[in-house]
């Protein structure tokens, strides 16, 4: 009997240290299930289980199911959220160091995307960790073109369309250009062009697909103007929570992910501009005027952010510059 019951004892406490060794994290992020990001945002949680042995579960809750897109990185500051995915350039208003990537022709490329990555990641990993946060990784967006209902040979053309925001960069151009910008998140930009509330506004062209956008829109200009990124984000104290052998699994998938996802992001970027062709959609190259017009455009951003960004932002450009 007594022996019984020591059994009974011990499995209790055998099970209960079983429950309290596994965590569980929960993730927003704001982009659909089949979007390259989140599939990218699945395979890391799955590396991450696996790597554990399962101690570590991180559930995806994609497409702003959980949180909107401007909200996940309060959440996970606050706790509401273990991890989460955010675009750097949402947050520019709360600091112009989050936004660096999202100013017109600064950095067009994948390669001078990287540059500019690694010019500025201590800089935005500071200020997360000035708010409980730490980034574990970051991945590029493919390049941003114009969408648009109407053709658009020069800025001129974009004058009093009703245009699509997704950061304040992304208003600031249609200030700039004389559009109207209305903030619509990804996750609501199939609705807000099939009601009209917008008719044109930049990304990639793997939110232009995934968003079905060929459905209303016939013209993409491909201006190559930035690469935004995508930032895993974790809260601090969660972090710390670990054991030592689980925070080294989640480091070394994250940074798996980093390097598979700018290569996926590479490599569909081509993909998706031929999938939008096939949907009926014409790839323009931008007339040079077009071209000139929307770097002008950048140019003003640029001194803009230099000027709100002061000494530490000069300090991300030179190192940028200088690599
Ligand atoms: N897609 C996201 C951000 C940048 C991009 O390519 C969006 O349009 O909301």
């Amino acid at each position: 009997m007594r022996l019984n019951k020591l059994a009974v004892a011990l499995s209790f406490i055998g099970l209960s240290a079983a429950a309290q060794s596994q965590t569980k994290w929960d993730m927003p992020t704001a982009y659909p299930a089949n979007n390259f990001h989140t599939e990218n945002v699945q395979q890391f949680a799955a590396d991450v289980d696996k790597a554990t042995g399962g101690k570590l579960k991180i559930t995806v809750h994609a497409n702003a199911s959980l949180f909107k897109a401007p909200e996940i990185k309060r959440a996970v500051q606050g706790g509401q959220a273990q991890i989460g995915e955010i675009l750097l350039a949402n947050f520019e208003n709360e600091n112009p160091l989050y936004g660096v990537d999202g100013i017109p022709f600064l950095a067009t490329s994948y390669e001078e995307s990287m540059k500019l990555y690694k010019a500025s990641k201590k800089a935005q990993n500071d200020l997360l960790g000035k708010q409980g946060m730490m980034m574990l990784y970051a991945v590029a967006w493919p390049p941003q073109g114009i969408y648009s209902k109407k053709p658009i040979e020069s800025a001129a053309d974009m004058r009093g369309l009703k245009w699509r925001a997704y950061s304040p960069s992304t208003s600031k151009i249609a200030e700039l250009v004389g559009a109207q910008p209305v903030t619509v998140q990804a996750s609501e930009l199939s609705q807000a062009l099939a009601t009209g509330v917008v008719e044109s506004f930049m990304t990639s062209g793997s939110t232009g697909y995934d968003s079905k956008v060929y459905e209303q829109v016939k013209n993409f200009y491909d201006t190559q103007a930035w690469l935004p990124k995508n930032a895993v984000v974790v809260n601090k104290k969660a972090f710390d929570a670990l054991d030592q052998p689980t925070r080294d699994a989640l480091l070394k998938a994250a940074e798996t992910a980093e390097a598979r996802g700018w290569k996926v992001s590479a490599e569909k970027n081509e993909w998706y501009l031929n999938a939008l062709k096939e949907k009926g959609m014409t790839i323009h190259k931008p007339s040079a005027k077009l071209q000139a017009d929307m770097k002008q455009v950048g140019q003003v951003m640029q001194a803009d952010w230099l000027k709100k960004a002061g000494p530490e932002g000069q300090a991300v450009m030179d190192a940028y510059r200088k690599n």
